[in-house]
């Protein structure tokens, strides 16, 4: 099959998969041609379909599967990127409902915020700190569209690395304010602590990680823009959600994020 018409393909049925909250089988085993490269243009083919259907338009980017614990429970060994939008910036203060979902779980998360362009095929930790206005802890909604959360990396990466919805906490710190490598972490479900980690979890620094993002972004021409959220991802596994959970994620040093569901 012409390349164009696989991605078209498989950026469809992620696009109606999540829409219509329905799972679809992972695509690696009726394309075996899918590679990153290609389901990554199968993301920006997505992207581009949700912009315009949702009138939206891109807030940042995520890392995904960055942490040890993140690929061991996933079966993937390798960090990938997606795409934040706009529409799926939810607020801590309002109650999230879990009706557009297929399958939600929840994981906490750096956020950092840019205030100029990162670009480059050779950035470092100290560049990518030096472009960041702010770091804050966050809580990512990830939904993976695949059949039990099971996929490839081909297949994670034109699912736009399972992103849902973000929450971004507070309050907002310059970089050099936390030491975001000896960070502690508590992740906490209902009162109880799920997991804790620190922020080392994530490539021994989450500054490396996006680091390794901006890097891989420079093959493509692009790179992060002023005012850009950029999650670096998650520093321990994700839990799952139902209604009338409260999901908080303390930092040290660096505040808190939370995230109450319903029906
Ligand atoms: C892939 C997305 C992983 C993270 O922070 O590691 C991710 C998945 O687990 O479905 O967002
Ligand atoms: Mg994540």
């Amino acid at each position: 099959m012409l390349q164009k018409e696989t991605i078209d393909n498989i950026a469809t049925a992620l696009f109606s998969a999540e829409r219509e909250a329905f799972e679809v089988d992972k695509f690696v085993d009726n394309y075996p041609q899918l590679n990153a490269d290609l389901a990554y243009r199968a993301q920006e083919r997505l992207i581009e379909m949700k912009c315009e259907a949702e009138k939206t338009k891109i807030a940042g980017r995520k890392l995904g599967l960055t942490s040890v614990a993140k690929q061991q429970m996933m079966g993937v060994h390798e960090p990938v990127y997606g795409v934040l939008l706009d529409s799926m910036r939810l607020t801590e203060d309002t109650p999230i409902s879990l009706a557009p979902f297929i399958h939600p779980k929840i994981e906490p998360e750096i956020a950092f915020v840019f205030k100029r362009e990162l670009k480059g095929s050779s950035v470092s930790v100290p560049e990518v700190l030096d472009a960041t206005a702010y770091v804050m802890p966050a809580l990512e909604i990830i939904d993976s569209r695949y059949r039990n959360f099971s996929f490839t990396l081909p297949d994670v990466i034109a699912d736009n690395a399972s992103s849902s919805r973000f929450i971004l906490g507070g309050p907002y710190f310059k970089p050099d304010e936390a030491d975001l490598r000896l960070m502690g972490m508590v992740f906490k479900k209902n009162g109880q602590v799920i997991s804790t980690s620190t922020g080392a979890a994530v490539m021994g620094h989450p500054a490396r990680a996006i680091a390794w993002m901006v890097n891989k972004l420079a093959e493509a021409g692009q790179s992060i823009q002023p005012g850009e959220i950029v999650l670096s991802g998650a520093l321990c596994e994700a839990t799952a959600v139902s209604a009338g959970d409260l999901i908080t994620v303390s930092m040290d040093g660096l505040g808190s994020a939370t995230a109450f569901f319903t029906n």
